[in-house]
């Protein structure tokens, strides 16, 4: 679900049969709080191939010294973006070495494309308790 959809969601062709410009304000407002968008994954759930492009460009987030999500799993091709929320310094390393990112400062983000499947543990080299894996089908 990114902005675009929800965008779309709530088309001004989708509201018209509600109410005037006020009520098609308000509702977008909510939308793009966030307060809205729980009624939403239904529709989602009958868009598969949306569903995959999501799969294919997950987004980690690091946040106080961990990785949002331990594993992750992907399609081969996927290309996966770290985003460091911390306000310090961390890397992303693959322990294989196929993938390191530079140390990461607050807001930057990283991403890597893999192309081959397999089992990809990484960890932070400056933290190297903070760890996860990337599983590529
Ligand atoms: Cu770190």
């Amino acid at each position: 679900m990114n902005a675009a959809m929800i965008a779309s969601y709530v088309s001004p062709a989708n509201l018209r049969p509600l109410a005037g410009k006020f009520l098609r304000k308000a509702a977008f407002a909510l939308v793009v709080k966030g307060v809205v968008s729980a009624a939403i994954p239904a529709a989602c759930a009958e868009e598969p191939a949306q569903q995959l492009a999501a799969a294919s460009a997950p987004t980690i987030s690091i946040d106080n010294f961990a990785f949002s999500r331990s594993s992750v799993t992907v399609p081969v091709g996927a290309k996966v973006t770290w985003v460091n929320h911390d306000d310090m310094l961390h890397t992303v390393t693959d322990e294989g070495k196929s993938f390191k990112s530079d140390p990461l400062d607050s807001g930057e983000s990283f991403s890597h494309v893999f192309d081959k499947p397999g089992t990809y543990k990484y960890f932070c080299s400056l933290h190297p308790h903070m760890t996860g894996t990337i599983v590529v089908q």
